[in-house]
């Protein structure tokens, strides 16, 4: 795992003047991201908060050339970036995929799915803040159960895509979840995958301080509380053999995480919300252990 102190040499590739919220850890997470991949990177970026806060067009506060593209259209876009580099006998230029989660879980999910299929070569990072963030916080299909967003005031009902396990049946060659309060574990994370041919793909979640309703110095604890209370589990799998992350680890012992309720106090989007709602998550986070540590199991 790469140091701390090694994370902070590396050149800062998110240059001032951007217009990210204070408090956004989906900024964060690509200021790691491109740290980690280094400086040969060209990406694709749907429509989302990135293509928001990285400044009005022709500026840009991305320090290495980015593709702005449809909202659906991230992976096809990438695939074809990849496919012109290939055909220039390029090897060495990294194409990332950056896109929300509603343009991954939602609209693009065909897009990535065929270039998954097609083993096209990148890494897609689908940053999630659990929902529509940059145009009102509406809904998405990575809403966690109860989440008040803008289209569902009382609470989201029913449970959210594991868009990880949907890329996992991908039969892909990497495939992680990751989280920005854990910048280590990502660039190791992404560094593994920049070795690898083909399609990668890593999860990675992101609160919203504005969508989540926290205050922005909060950002990296509910990250943590995430982890901590079991909500989100950090796992990767190398050519289909899943793995736990060593963070997630001590938390398959449901004893060990924190409460589920520690995780959500401070999140306005719970505020109000009922207990049956409360228990509706607490029931899918169980249901995505036992289906994440069965897979780990079969890998071993
Ligand atoms: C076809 C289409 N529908 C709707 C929009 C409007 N739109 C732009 S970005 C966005 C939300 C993006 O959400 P997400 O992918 O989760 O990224 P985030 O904003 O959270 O970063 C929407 C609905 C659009 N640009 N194109």
């Amino acid at each position: 795992m790469v140091t701390t102190k090694e994370i902070l040499r590396l050149p800062e590739p998110i240059l001032a003047g951007h217009a990210a919220c204070a408090g956004c850890s989906s900024s964060l997470g690509l200021r790691y991201a491109l740290k980690a991949l280094g400086e040969d990177v060209i990406m694709s970026v749907p429509a989302c908060c990135t293509s928001v806060w990285q400044g009005p067009y022709p500026k840009s506060s991305i320090s290495v050339p980015v593709l702005n593209i449809a909202f659906a259209a991230a992976a096809s876009a990438a695939s074809g970036i990849s496919g012109a580099l290939q055909a220039k006998g390029n090897k060495d230029t990294t194409v990332l995929a950056w896109a929300g989660d509603g343009g991954s879980v939602d609209i693009g999910l065909a897009a990535i799915s065929g270039a998954a299929e097609r083993n096209d070569n990148m890494i897609y990072v689908c940053y999630s803040n659990e929902s529509y963030s940059n145009t009102g916080v509406q809904k998405s299909g990575a809403t966690p159960p109860g989440a008040r967003t803008t289209t569902t005031p009382l609470g989201r009902v029913g449970s959210p895509k594991d868009i990880s396990l949907i890329m996992w049946t991908h039969n892909l060659p990497y495939v992680a979840t990751a989280c920005t309060s854990y910048p280590r574990d990502f660039i190791t994370k992404l560094q593994k995958a920049q070795t690898m041919d083909g399609f990668k793909f890593i999860y990675l979640l992101a609160p919203c301080c504005v969508g989540w309703k926290f205050p922005a110095e909060k950002t990296i604890e509910i990250g943590k509380l995430a982890v901590e209370s079991g909500a989100h589990i950090l796992w990767e799998a190398v050519n289909g053999d899943i793995k736990l992350s060593n963070l997630s680890k001590k938390y398959e012992d449901p004893a060990k995480r924190k409460p589920l309720a520690e995780y959500l106090k401070d999140q306005g989007r719970y505020k109000g919300i009922g207990e049956d709602m409360i228990k509706a998550y607490q029931t899918y986070i169980d249901h995505q252990w036992s289906i994440i540590t069965s897979l780990a199991k079969i890998s071993q």
